[in-house]
């Protein structure tokens, strides 16, 4: 049942100067679940994605392509970033491109009430520039180049040299909110998560805000400023105005005052743009300020962060190709702590596919509809008289779903996963001392056996509702061959316990099949 809350959660706009791998997904994953665990409470729910797609990144790979950027970012939208959504099974409800007519148009109204308020003003830039983050650099932001770029200043992030800017340029008086941001961290301590994020984001605005240039006139590829069409918006500027201007900033007004403010998961390298930059914006436009934003860590592969540039990307459908989209979800969901750096390896996930997923959950859903196939010809019976060992359980599936509930409410998705694998334990520890196979072999046990099998039934029904937003494909299998009643995704996952089914179950194939070759594995 609904409780009226409203869920507005957001990805960041990807990049499409390259196509995804494994870190994009794991973001595009966590923000899925936690979408999903509110779609189906009922919350009134809206999850945005999409793709970042002016600036001079993607203007130089196009060009490097010998394309146009349009061209690029089009061809890059329809083979890469919309195809990865189905890879791992996202469930967005928009996905907004910055070149959408509905963004462009009301960057332009957001930059123009801006200019019209005092907020804009012209100025002389100089100063460095990483276009691999498309950010100004301060000096203290520079390391000595390695390698080919021994004896030059590099990125710390993107390790390539900086190139120094001499523009006129259009800025925002962003310095004439360094006071409000500090009162918003320390009156909405929630604002900024984990609470290593927020720390280093205070003590960065505590050192006093400068004002931020906000337009380029040196390249073409962006949004017009509007009154001065030999600019173009800074493309930062620009992306972060996609989180209203997809829920109807300029163009529905009623909607987007129902939406908006939104959640946004992000990494931790763009948290200052969101906690920073972003509610600066919105303060000077008279807006709300965002809800949240929860800066996650980051995948690790050999101990370094992944990414492309350094050549340790992995495609999400390397592990999908073999693992499938339940277990990519899983696995990172609950073997890395939401707003922790994690490490990946193939031999980790091979590990914990075959203990938590095939032997764990996906064996205990097998034997319970095989042996209520077996025993009961596929009627699910009535339990009978109830032992400590049957009430226990009953309990504890209050248990899951209210812990479970409250984690994902602190976005603590792994903690979540560990409650609810509380119930996979007992269950199966409870089929194991029950001993049902021995139980079918002497009729005065029938009742016994029907209380076991009832109760069982009941606790795995109740686990495949409360991983549907973590495992959608695995629990819609599982609750047809359960004989669940209608849709899974609709079914109150804070009521899981209460579930409903039609009295029969059907068999079930293996739900995480035997792993035999590791595709991609070392
Ligand atoms: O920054 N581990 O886009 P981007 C975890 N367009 N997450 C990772 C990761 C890793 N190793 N690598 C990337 C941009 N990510 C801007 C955003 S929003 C208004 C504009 C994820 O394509 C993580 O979410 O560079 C990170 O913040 C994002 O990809 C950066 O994506």
């Amino acid at each position: 049942m609904s409780d009226g809350s409203s869920f507005y959660i957001t990805t960041p706009i990807f990049y499409v100067n390259d196509v995804p791998h494994i870190g994009h997904a794991y973001t595009e994953v966590a923000s899925d679940v936690l979408a999903r665990w509110h779609r189906q409470a009922g919350d009134d729910t809206w999850f945005l994605t999409g793709t970042d797609e002016h600036g001079q990144k993607i203007l130089r790979t196009a060009t490097a392509n010998g394309v146009s950027p349009k061209e690029w970012a089009d061809r890059l939208v329809a083979t890469a970033w919309q195809p990865l959504l189905a890879t791992i099974d996202i469930s967005n409800d928009d996905f907004i491109r910055t070149t959408d007519e509905r963004h462009e148009k009301n960057v332009q109204l957001f930059l123009q009430r801006l200019f019209d308020a005092g907020y804009i003003y012209t100025g002389d830039y100089e100063g460095f520039y990483c276009v691999g983050c498309e950010e100004y650099k301060q000096p203290t932001d520079l390391v000595d180049g390695t390698g080919q770029y021994e004896g030059v200043q590099v990125c710390a992030i993107h390790s390539k040299p900086v190139e120094l800017l001499q523009e006129r340029n259009y800025f925002f008086r962003m310095s004439d909110f360094t006071d409000r941001l500090l009162d918003l961290y320390e009156s909405n301590p929630e604002f900024i998560q984990p609470e290593s994020v927020r720390n280093e984001i205070v003590a960065f605005v505590r050192r006093g805000l400068n004002d931020l240039s906000i337009s380029r006139q040196s390249f073409d590829w962006g949004i017009k400023v509007p009154w001065d069409d030999t600019h173009v918006v800074y493309v930062w500027f620009d992306a972060l105005l996609n989180y209203i201007t997809a829920a109807g900033y300029g163009s529905d007004d009623a909607r987007f005052e129902e939406l908006w403010p939104a959640t946004h998961i992000v990494g931790k390298d763009i948290a200052r743009f969101h906690a920073v930059i972003w509610p600066a914006m919105l303060m000077a436009a008279g807006l709300a300020v965002p809800k949240q934003v929860f800066g996650h860590g980051w995948l690790l592969v050999g101990g370094e962060k992944m990414s492309k540039s350094k050549l340790t990307g992995i495609a999400p459908n390397q592990i999908t190709d073999t693992f499938g989209s339940d277990a990519f979800r899983y696995y990172f969901m609950s073997a890395i702590t939401f707003g922790q750096d994690g490490s990946f390896s193939w031999e980790d996930l091979s590990a914990r596919y075959q203990a938590e997923l095939a032997n764990g959950f996906g064996n205990l859903a097998s034997r319970v509809i095989a042996m209520v196939i077996k025993y009961v010809d596929g009627r699910v019976p009535d339990a009978g008289t109830l032992t400590d060992a049957e009430e226990g359980l009953r309990a504890l599936e209050r248990t899951v779903v209210a812990e479970a509930d409250a984690a994902i409410e602190r976005l603590a998705i792994q903690d979540a996963l560990t409650s609810i694998w509380q119930l996979v334990d007992q269950l199966n520890g409870y089929i194991t001392v029950q001993e049902p196979w021995k139980l079918s072999k002497n009729p005065e046990d029938r009742a016994r056996l029907e209380t076991v099998l009832a109760t069982v039934v009941h606790g795995v029904g109740t686990l495949a509702v409360l991983l549907s937003p973590v495992i959608p494909e695995a629990t819609t299998k599982l609750w047809q061959a359960l004989g669940g009643v209608g849709d899974i995704a609709d079914v109150p996952i804070r009521q899981a316990y209460d579930w409903q089914g039609v009295g029969r179950v059907e068999a079930l194939a293996p739900l995480f099949p035997r792993v035999e070759t590791i595709e991609g594995a070392a």
